[in-house]
């Protein structure tokens, strides 16, 4: 009977919470009804399955509206509870401004730590804006962000849970729909996030490999403090939030949001679209748009870690030419290096540059990897201090390890923080904040000597989370590793006086790997908290999360003065605005279908961050592969843009020359690719250009499409292909889902007929290219396949059209030299054609338009022209170019009846660079063919030769 009333009361409470529990306990041990309390907290245990917390803030947490001047609100703590971790501002601020269309909304105190990061800070013109509304009711002051076009709102504080203190930060919203994108870098098993249960998502850069197992929220390489949500009707709005310390973000059901950092501000910008892709165009226009690779880094490559020396390296890249497999890149790891220093070459890779010669004689090139910590005994270190180059630095003498530095003549009287990681001594972080740039000029210039040594091509920058080994550990791994000496490891002043090792939230990049009091820090697996940068200026606890991307700024400059040429460079830290300087590998997976499937995800998250240089070790890195999946991730990756095989040291051999089945399938996925490459190049083009996508998840183009919602094995090639990889073992078809438009299969199974919109499940042996459907009113670029994008890009160019219904298709092509370095595009030197198809029951036309001229590249021919659903024979006498007839080599032209394909080829067909505008003209013959039973069957016998 008593149990009733309380059965009631709490069915009542579960009933009219309104917003989410805002936790009040996060640590993992030690929260008990007691504890909580004893923080002014509530206790109530939640076995709802919604993982909610079971301490959480009172209700009525916030700040009120202290005074208004303009777009200055003035917010003072009101008498709701207070947080844990730290006073209380008694006042913050809130003000906003608009750049462009995009709305900026920042909550913080004046002098605070801000990154400093180099965003141009541009706006796109957007046919929607935003508006603020506060509202101060009884409790707190809140705010709404309001799309003017619907009135929804996009972001709403009313939520409460607004707490600003020094080292913590809490803002939390609701959300107008639970379709959300991005926030990285975690390894998402679904594309869109999961609002059903509480879950809180760790970010802060770690040398972390990603488990994609099971559930797991915690940090990897980069931070990314960016979302899309698509809303109701399909609009769909972008925030950014301009923080780099270390952060976390909880979605909840609600929907709402929880968002925490410990440093900084809140300095938050609203995108508004509405489209998705308009949304990343406003985001990049914003942060900065993405790097042009070099062409040739679209092509094949081959790495690993583990070479025993150059002539293993040579087998691997021989027995893959000799497979006949298209391949452009050879890559080295830490093999290549002596004893791991970087800018210096192993015993075992004398020879390396007349290696390189040779691959370049074959059309190929080399990426070699640099990591960012340096040796304290050698040249590169020597001409270091001489150039007066910093390095990440303690804050006084006192904290220096002496025992460690007294080893290093030319470290011992610095304060610069020594590390451990590959190299044999301890190896010091170059400050890439450093103001006097002195660090940045050693920086190139060390790649500058190297480049005259080895002349590689690319630049991998590894290990920039930056990863330190063994940080705060009396007995780290490498203790035991035959391959690296017992060198003292970095211990950070972790006593609980420390404020930077030891803030009072550590966040769950922290708490994910336990309590730490015991083994777990803000600086495991890096350096210490408290390190200084920039002579002081900056503290490594505020920014750590952009050593990853101001390696990359300077590592991007070192690439142009060693080359001379664009190249690429790709980097495992990432952050906001990292997309200008770098390209990413999704890190350190493992041979495993799990990880496949989350590299679908990743390279589409990778895209909405700006980076669309983006792709996975293809077969797994960590573990032994298998054939299948080996065969199933080479099929898959050659349609991510970064493409590149990578296997772990110790690891079985996996370039796909080792199973004559991976072979097979890999050179035939990689003709595919080298054969749509102009295409791609073009999505690149137009990335670099304007901002946007590359690789697109499919509800960018269909965002009142609820299926595409969650369609994250699915993706597509800007807005015209769609690629639907095989990612499960076994797996013979796959189930796809194709948006209601036009489509038509341009794989093995049905190629080049119609395949109606919907489910449906299609074939996909391991013997057949994997499902790709291209999307009507299409023109695609192509050109005929070599085994180098070297070799490639001089045999002729190819058109695909695919019409919408109406018979009609449009397309770009963008070509430059493909290496000269990009510095804006008015200056550029490339050629744009933009391209036209129109047919009609009587004949059709092809318009080519020469937008855009350069004197110097030379274009190969446009030659062969491939139609789909082409409604009735074509008369291949009656072809003309700007009105002068034209001969069309009916040998190799064709017109099938049953799959309404034409096929026009002849070599030389149209020299692209004949006039600014081309139009190829055509009428059908006389009349179609009937249902003439003996011409019918030879028109199911093969494509169809009209001439005769
Ligand atoms: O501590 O350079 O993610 O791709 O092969 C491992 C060796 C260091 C980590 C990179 C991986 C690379 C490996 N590196």
């Amino acid at each position: 009977m008593g149990k009733l009333p309380i059965l009631l009361l709490s069915i009542a409470l579960v009933l009219t919470e309104a917003g989410p529990r805002f936790d009040c306990y996060p640590e993992p041990n030690g929260a008990t009804q007691q504890a909580c309390e004893a923080r002014g907290c509530v206790w109530s245990q939640d076995n709802s399955g919604k993982n909610a917390p079971w301490c959480y803030f009172k209700d009525g947490v916030g700040y009120n509206l202290d005074s208004q001047s303009g777009s200055t609100y003035n917010l003072r703590k009101n008498n709701g509870p207070g947080n844990p971790w730290g006073g209380d501002f008694t006042e913050i601020k809130l003000t906003t401004k608009t750049i462009g269309n995009v709305l900026n909304v920042k909550v913080g105190v004046d002098g605070r730590y801000e990154p400093p990061v180099d965003f141009p800070r541009s706006s796109i013109p957007s046919s929607d804006s935003l508006t603020l509304e506060t509202s101060s009711g009884n409790d707190f002051f809140s705010f709404g962000v309001v799309r003017q076009s619907s009135n929804r709102k996009l972001f709403d504080t009313s939520i409460g849970g607004l707490i600003f203190s020094d080292k913590f930060i809490q803002i939390a919203t609701y959300l107008p729909s639970e379709n959300m994108y991005g926030w990285g870098e975690n390894t998402h098993q679904s594309l869109r996030h999961d609002f059903t249960k509480y879950l809180t998502w760790a970010m802060l850069a770690r040398d972390q490999p990603p488990n994609s197992g099971s559930l797991d929220t915690m940090n990897l390489y980069g931070v990314h403090p960016y979302y899309i949500v698509v809303e109701p009707d399909g609009k769909a709005h972008g925030v950014l939030i301009v923080n780099s310390n270390a952060q976390e973000v909880t979605t909840a059901p609600g929907p709402s949001l929880i968002y925490r950092t410990i440093g900084g501000n809140l300095d938050m910008y609203f995108f508004p679209g509405p489209s998705p892709e308009e949304v990343t165009r406003q985001y990049l226009a914003f942060v900065g748009k993405p790097f042009l690779p070099a062409y040739w880094a679209l092509g094949y490559q081959l790495s690993r870690y583990g070479y025993k020396g150059l002539a293993e390296m040579k087998t691997r890249i021989q027995a893959v030419r000799d497979a006949g497999i298209p391949i452009d890149i050879g890559v080295a790891d830490i093999d290549y290096m002596q004893r791991y220093k970087d800018f210096t070459t192993g015993d075992d890779w004398s020879g390396f540059s007349d290696y390189m010669k040779d691959m370049h004689s074959w059309g190929m090139k080399l990426i070699l990897i640099f990591d960012p910590a340096i040796e304290a005994t050698y040249p590169s270190f020597q001409r270091a201090i001489s150039a007066n180059a910093k390095f990440i630095e303690w804050e006084n003498k006192d904290q220096v390890q002496q025992d460690i530095q007294n080893l290093y003549p030319m470290a011992k009287d610095t304060k610069i923080m020594l590390g451990v990681v590959w190299p044999d001594n301890h190896v010091a972080f170059p400050d890439f904040l450093d103001s006097t740039n002195n660090t940045q000029n050693w920086w190139i210039q060390e790649f500058v000597n190297y480049q005259s040594q080895v002349p590689f091509d690319g630049i991998w920058i590894d290990m920039n989370e930056p990863s330190n080994f063994g940080t705060n550990q009396n007995h780290p791994w490498y203790f035991d590793s035959d391959d690296h000496p017992n060198d003292a490891p970095l211990f950070c002043p972790t006593n609980g006086s420390s404020a930077w090792e030891m803030p009072p939230y550590k966040t769950h990049a922290v708490w994910r790997f336990g309590d730490a009091s015991s083994s777990a820090f803000l600086a495991s697996n890096t350096l210490c908290m408290v390190g200084l940068q920039d002579a002081g200026n900056q503290r490594f606890y505020n920014v750590k999360n952009i050593y990853g991307l101001t390696e990359s700024v300077h590592t991007q400059k070192a690439l142009f003065k060693s080359t001379g040429k664009r190249g690429a460079v790709v980097s495992r830290s990432t952050f906001p605005s990292s997309g200008r300087y770098a390209g990413h590998w999704l890190g350190d997976n493992t041979a495993r279908w799990e990880d496949l499937r989350t590299s679908v995800i990743g390279a589409q998250e990778f895209n909405l961050f700006g980076i669309p240089y983006v792709g996975s070790d293809v077969c797994g890195f960590i573990g032994t592969t298998n054939e299948e999946l080996c065969l199933r991730w080479q099929q898959m990756g050659a349609f991510h843009s970064f493409f590149r095989n990578h296997n772990t040291i110790g690891a079985p051999a996996q370039d796909p020359a080792i199973w004559p089945s991976v072979a097979a399938a890999t050179k035939q996925a990689n003709l595919f690719r080298y054969q749509y490459l102009p295409y791609l190049f073009s999505l690149h083009f137009l990335a670099s250009m304007n901002g946007g996508t590359v690789i697109r998840p499919v509800f960018f183009e269909f965002p009142t499409d609820e299926e595409t919602f969650d369609l994250g094995y699915e993706f597509l090639w800007g807005s015209q292909i769609l690629v639907a990889p095989v990612v499960y073992q076994g797996a013979t078809s796959v189930d796809v889902y194709l948006p209601t438009d036009r489509w038509y299969s341009l794989f093995d199974w049905q190629y080049g007929s119609i395949v109606p919109p919907g489910y449906a499940t299609v074939s996909a042996p391991t013997t057949s290219r994997i499902p790709v459907f291209v999307r009507g009113m299409s023109i695609i670029p192509r050109q005929t396949p070599s085994t180098t994008t070297t070799a490639t890009r001089l045999n002729p160019f190819e058109l695909l059209i695919a019409p919408c219904e109406m018979g009609r298709g449009k397309g770009s092509l963008y070509w430059d030299d493909g290496e000269t370095i990009v510095n804006d595009f008015d200056s550029h030197d490339y050629h744009q054609f933009d391209f036209k198809y129109n047919t009609t029951d009587s004949g059709a036309t092809l318009a080519i338009t020469h937008s855009r001229k350069s004197s110097k590249i030379s274009l190969p021919t446009l030659d062969i022209i491939e139609i789909f659903n082409y409604p009735k024979p074509p008369n291949f006498r009656s072809f003309t170019i700007n009105g002068q007839p034209v001969n069309i080599n009916v040998q190799k032209s064709t017109y099938s009846g049953i799959t309404k394909t034409l096929y026009i080829s002849t070599p030389g067909l149209i020299d692209l660079t004949y006039a600014d505008s081309i139009a190829l003209r055509w009428n059908n013959a006389g009349s179609a063919p009937g249902a003439d039973g003996a011409k019918l069957k030879a028109l199911e016998s093969n494509r169809y030769d009209f001439e005769a």
